[in-house]
């Protein structure tokens, strides 16, 4: 019997390298739930629950995830046999409803312990194993400033690090956004990917609108160009296909990628760890989007390294992964919390292959960014939009 005899969640603030300007929000830091759980033989893991924009994405802020876990998570785990990953999670899941990015981050923790124990990956514990052993990453240009996304741009293609670009639109009138997003694909050319995401900013008929001149300009993709929860206007646009539409925020777990593949509500999905509820709720989501014919692709809520880490080991299983990952989340913060920043070349992520997640924090990084010890030096600045 393994017993959990350690839980702390830290709240911790890094500075990104730039502002991030999303539709909802701008980004000038990312405020990540950092979990620890130590077991009763002393074995440690990691995990991370980590959302953007404060409320303004999901209806889990940073607070929350900490409460919840604090408060009603770990008593649960206090209960029972924390190696059996899948019981805990389970009586978790009646414990406490919804609240997916903290019982992501605990099932991260518990996995990574896992892993450790038994000496393998956390990918070796979901689906079948691994598949592959690095995944395609592309980077997002959201300076907020058209020249200044061009020439960051081609910096990534000049280090082959990335040559998939996800551009934040829908902030601005539709053709002023679309104006940026043709210079973009005007100045990388063939040679670059180059995708949108509205995350929900647009009307059905601005989207009509918009995707139709984004199919003119070479767009390859459009994320979550109307609300997320109007699955009937998305399978309208999807019909319509002028431009492949990739589902995101619509994806809350198993269930509502059921209803939205059901719903020809999407041609992609965009599977997040956190959003499914976790590492194995991911793998299911996947598993829908495979059934029904739907594209595959691994998105990020810009978590640092450790869920940006985990979020690999998920990708590692999955059967298809058409349209590559976004997993570069820790190259958009000033600082690394690892010991070992993970490894990214030739446009992809290596994906870790030490135990568990295969990565671990950096006790002094930690103790420098937390929230509770550095609110003065590094203020949480996440402005609405
Ligand atoms: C989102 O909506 O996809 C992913 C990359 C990025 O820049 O923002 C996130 C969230
Ligand atoms: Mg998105």
């Amino acid at each position: 019997m393994t017993r959990l005899a350690l839980a702390e969640a830290l709240i911790v603030d890094v500075p990104t390298i730039r502002p991030h300007v999303l539709a909802m929000a701008t980004m000038q830091s990312q405020a990540m739930v950092i979990l620890r759980l130590v077991d009763s033989d002393g074995i440690e893991g990691f995990g991370e629950g980590t959302t953007i924009g404060g409320l303004s994405y999901v209806e889990e802020s940073p607070e929350s995830i900490k409460s919840a876990i604090d408060t009603y998570i770990v008593p649960v785990l206090q209960q029972l046999d924390i190696s059996s990953v899948g019981a805990a999670m389970m009586a978790v899941g009646k414990a406490v409803r919804g609240n997916h990015f903290a019982k992501c981050a605990v099932e991260t923790a518990l996995l990574d312990l896992a892993g450790k124990r038994l000496g393998v990956p956390a990918a070796q514990l979901i689906g079948a194993g691994p598949v592959r052993t690095s995944l395609p990453v592309a980077w997002t240009l959201a300076s907020g400033e058209t020249e200044r996304d061009i020439a960051e741009a081609q910096e990534m293609l000049e280090r082959r690090r990335h040559r998939i670009f996800k551009l934040k639109i829908g902030k601005r009138d539709v053709a002023d956004d679309v104006a940026h997003v043709a210079a973009i694909c005007a100045a990388l050319g063939p040679d670059a990917s180059v995708r949108v995401d509205v995350n929900q900013n647009w009307s059905e008929a601005e989207a009509l609108r918009g995707m139709a001149m984004l199919r003119d300009i070479g767009c390859d993709l459009v994320e979550q160009p109307v609300a997320g929860d109007d699955l009937g206007a998305m399978a309208r646009l999807t019909l319509q296909g002028s431009v492949p539409l990739m589902a995101d925020e619509a994806l809350r777990g198993p269930r509502v990628a059921m209803r939205a593949a059901a719903a020809n509500a999407a041609h992609v999905f965009a599977i997040k760890i956190a959003q499914s509820g976790g590492l194995h709720a991911a793998y299911d989501v996947a598993s829908i989007a495979h059934a029904a014919g739907i594209g595959i692709y691994g998105g990020t809520m810009l978590e640092g390294g450790i869920g940006t880490a985990a979020s690999a080991q998920a990708f590692a299983s999955l059967p298809a992964l058409e349209w590559g990952t976004e997993l570069f989340g820790p190259l958009i913060q000033r600082d690394d919390i690892l010991t070992e920043p993970l490894h990214y070349a030739d446009f992809a992520l290596a994906i870790p292959t030490g135990p568990g997640i295969g990565v671990t924090p950096d006790p002094d990084k930690l103790q420098f960014y937390r929230r509770d010890r550095s609110r003065s030096s590094h203020p949480v600045s996440q402005t609405g939009a």
